[in-house]
């Protein structure tokens, strides 16, 4: 019989393949010599670290994929609700540490590469970052996928596989130049290339009225395909069998020939012309928070879209017949607006396709999905030109106008005919260019919308969304972001991690981030202080020597390390810290000797990348060297005060930077940090925060009290009446000689730096710098007194770490899974 036959076939494929791979070092180290034969195809008595590290990288992918095939095959036959999450961006960084430890095996082949006369951390230096995204939105994708991973959850994540990530940082000069990060060229180990998982996208064409059934129905009649074709990365999650996928898409031309121009003998152009398929996926957008109604932009989105909603859709309909099932199987996470083009697929493809009707179509879609926002700036809505949405999807134009037709009716049932407020909330902007308002479209369609930190949320309800949230308060929550303490503890700082388990007397805390509080009673003991100071100092010493290797600037281990490193931002206030350091600078070279004994010294450090066409951020950028270019070529001032600019800032920096540094800045003005999550990872390694209240911080604050840190600023509350009183308003005399001292070209660049200059003076300074001054200045001293007392700072940070539980995605995720996606785990067993 024919399952008798299958069963009798799938143990003789047991017996010849080993159940699974064997981790003992011998067997690791017959596998990377392997793969250095057969894979990377060099003699296995002749390969350089680069080589040792590919075979090394291809034996941990057999490994994930083992458990991968385990865990989608444990999915399947449970068939749980699945978390579906949609994001354009995610900020992966390097896979081999991660996922050595996640599977709980890089001792082991720590031991096997010292039999082949490796050592690991070399090798794992050879990996390139996977930088497919822009900053906090992308990196947080990235920490939730490792979070939902390690917690068993029945997710997947989907994405798009740029060629190109985010461009690379090179500083000529001081200025910033971009360079194209092409980061397939040595070949991706920790992708799955499945050829055969591909699905046709549309774009263009007409849509048509035709009868069918004696129905009249529009039917979209489009003009070009394009095949996108899945990449799966496996996600493992630690101490568990369970690995996730996240699925990201390439386009190629379609397999669907278009005879016309082949017949016409142009055969040459007919090929080139497919060829251009394949820029959809290619560039990813290095814009954060602005938007440009970009064509290939609105392609993306939606080639990404019709992707993951035709492999999602599939993969229901292999187990259920109705529709009516979906909300109960399937939800589906928008991470921000730029993924919500997948709400009026859906519409399409259950109305058009599925011929479900309206009503029942409408009812499936609101159940589910879900909405999250990232930010406060309403220049970051996304707003998608009519005439360009109508060219490119002139079905969904049709879908859209329905959906803001009925939600226009039901309004005006709630609110009667309040024209202003009508059009304030109407999906459709009206105005000389008509646009379609994503995050309206978002809220209208979706059943819950979050923001990433309790202030954010108050903001959305009292200002940004205050309509919608008259009109809809169950829907919204608030969900405080967090990050993998596996990644942002476990991979980047072992000795503290070493350090950590030997005073808890368990690694438990790795999976479960609340133990770290039971440092607390430790906070002042000597001998975990005598340890917690020398864990810091050697990964200062790790830092010193990347920042000489990079910068040529010799920095003293006995400075402060103060660390400000995120993308560049006018928001982000990059500019106060260095109108700060000149201040600084001033002083110490205005001082009596005798006073420059009390200074202490100070290395500042920072580091981020500035939109490319963002000139304002481009010139912070420039100030910033200009200023280094000074302050370290001034014998008056020698070690008490260094400043370094590390090119190219991403995740495997971050990774060095963090563990290293003693001090770090978050300092926007407060009202604009939709939530900020590298303080988040400073914390979590016993780094000080200077910070204002703003976004997650005001958290922060919650946890380890305002005592063990060092804030400053106007409040939220107070910013929009210090913004009115424009040039009236009080700025101290010290911030207007460090702004005189760039105007008058004391760091060069005169003409240049006007304009900068020009966004902070005469009542145009809209983020408050001026007014945030003196107490930045006041907190900075601060910072300087506790740092002399070595055993106070020790304490502080003790209980940074110690305080750091809830800022794990971990607790994220498990609110998330319980109030938004209605999941529950599924294990797959070992
Ligand atoms: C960030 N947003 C928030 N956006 O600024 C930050 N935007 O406060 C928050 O912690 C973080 O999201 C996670 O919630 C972004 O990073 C983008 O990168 C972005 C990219 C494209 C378009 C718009």
């Amino acid at each position: 019989d024919v399952a008798g036959d299958r069963r009798a076939k799938a143990e003789r494929m047991f017996e010849l393949m080993d159940v699974f791979l064997k981790n003992d070092p011998i067997s690791l180290e017959k596998d990377i010599l392997y793969h250095v034969e057969y894979t990377v195809a060099r003699s296995r008595f002749n390969f350089d670290d680069f080589e040792a590290y590919q075979a090394l990288s291809h034996s941990v992918r057999d490994r994930l994929i083992e458990r991968w095939h385990d865990t989608q095959q444990y999915f399947k036959k449970k068939d749980p609700k699945r978390l579906y999450f949609l994001s354009l961006e995610f900020l992966m960084g390097r896979s081999l540490s991660n996922s050595v430890i996640n599977l709980g095996i890089r001792d082991q082949y720590a031991a096997a590469l010292r039999q082949l006369g490796f050592e690991f951390e070399v090798l794992a230096e050879q990996e390139g970052d996977a930088a497919l995204g822009n900053g906090g939105l992308a990196r947080l994708s990235a920490c939730q996928m490792d979070s939902l991973a390690t917690l068993d959850y029945p997710a997947m994540g989907y994405g798009l596989r740029y060629q190109y990530g985010l461009f690379r940082q090179i500083i000529l000069d001081g200025f910033q130049h971009e360079q194209p990060d092409y980061w397939l060229n040595f070949g991706n180990p920790w992708e799955i290339e499945r050829v055969h998982v591909s699905y046709a996208v549309k774009f263009y064409g007409t849509v048509e009225e035709q009868i069918l059934n004696a129905e009249k129905c529009n039917i979209w009649v489009p003009g070009e395909t394009v095949e996108a074709v899945a990449y799966d990365n496996p996600i493992p999650g630690y101490g568990t069998r369970n690995t996730i996928n996240l699925r990201l898409w390439a386009a190629k031309p379609s397999g669907q020939y278009d005879m016309e121009s082949y017949n016409t003998g142009d055969y040459i152009n007919a090929v080139v012309n497919r060829q251009k398929a394949e820029t959809i996926s290619n560039v990813l957008y290095p814009d954060d928070r602005s938007y440009q109604g970009k064509e290939l932009r609105l392609k993306q989105q939606y080639f990404f879209v019709s992707a993951s909603l035709q492999d999602i859709i599939r993969r229901f309909k292999d187990v259920h017949d109705n529709f009516d099932d979906f909300p109960g199987k399937v939800a589906l996470q928008l991470n921000d607006t730029h993924p919500s083009l997948a709400i009026v697929e859906l519409m399409r493809v259950l109305v058009d396709e599925e011929r479900l009707g309206w009503d029942r179509a409408w009812d499936i879609v609101c159940k589910t999905f879900c909405f999250t926002t990232h930010t406060v700036l309403p220049e970051a809505l996304e707003k998608i030109p009519v005439d360009l949405l109508g060219s490119l999807l002139p079905r969904h134009l049709q879908i859209i106008y329905d959906i803001n037709f009925n939600f226009v009716e039901e309004l005006k049932k709630r609110i009667g005919l309040d024209y202003s407020r009508l059009s304030l909330m109407s999906i459709v902007e009206e105005g000389a260019v008509k646009n379609i308002r994503m995050a309206n479209l978002s809220i209208v369609c979706c059943h819950t919308i979050n923001g990433v930190s309790r202030v954010h949320a108050e903001l959305l309800k009292k200002r940004v969304f205050k309509d919608f949230y008259e009109l809809w308060p169950q829907k919204f929550q608030y969900k405080t972001n967090g990050v993998t303490q596996r990644r942002w503890i476990v991979v980047s700082n072992p000795n503290l991690c070493a350090l950590v388990s030997k005073w808890l007397g368990t690694e438990a805390w790795i999976c479960n981030v609340d133990l770290l509080a039971g440092l607390q009673e430790f906070a002042s003991n000597p001998d975990l202080q005598q340890e917690w100071k020398m864990v810091k100092t050697v990964n200062k010493m790790r830092l010193a020597e990347y920042i000489e290797a990079m910068s040529g600037v010799k920095v003293s281990l006995d400075a402060m390390f103060d660390v400000q490193i995120k993308r560049i931002h006018e928001y982000k206030r990059q500019l106060l810290n260095i109108l700060g350091i000149i201040h600084r600078y001033d002083c110490i070279k205005n001082m009596e000797k005798s006073d420059k004994r009390k200074v202490v010294p100070r290395v500042c450090i920072l580091g981020g990348k500035a939109a490319p066409g963002y000139e304002i951020a481009k010139k912070i950028i420039k100030l910033c060297h200009a200023v280094a270019e000074k302050v370290n070529n001034d014998a008056d001032i020698g070690d008490l005060l260094k400043l370094v600019f590390i090119p190219d800032y991403n995740v495997s920096v971050a990774e060095l930077v963090i563990p290293g540094s003693d001090l770090s800045q978050h300092i926007s003005t407060a009202g604009h940090e939709a939530s900020g999550t590298g303080s988040m990872k400073f914390l979590m390694n016993g780094c000080l925060l200077l910070a204002t209240a703003d976004g997650s911080t005001v958290e922060i604050i919650d946890e380890i009290g305002a005592d063990n840190m060092f804030l400053f600023g106007a409040k939220m509350n107070e910013v929009s009446t210090l913004r009115d009183k424009g040039a009236a308003l009080k700025v101290p005399l010290q911030f207007a000689r460090v702004v005189r001292m760039v105007r008058d070209g004391y760091f060069g660049f005169k003409d240049y730096f006007k304009s900068l200059c020009d966004t902070v003076e005469d009542g145009r300074d809209f983020y408050l710098l001026g007014h945030d001054f003196s107490s930045y200045l006041e907190t900075q001293a601060a910072a300087d007194r506790a740092f002399v007392d070595q055993e106070k700072w020790t304490r502080m940070s003790i209980l940074s770490t110690a305080g750091s539980g809830r800022f794990s995605s971990d607790r994220t995720i498990e609110e998330y899974a319980e109030k938004t996606w209605g999941i529950e785990p599924c294990k797959c067993p070992s």
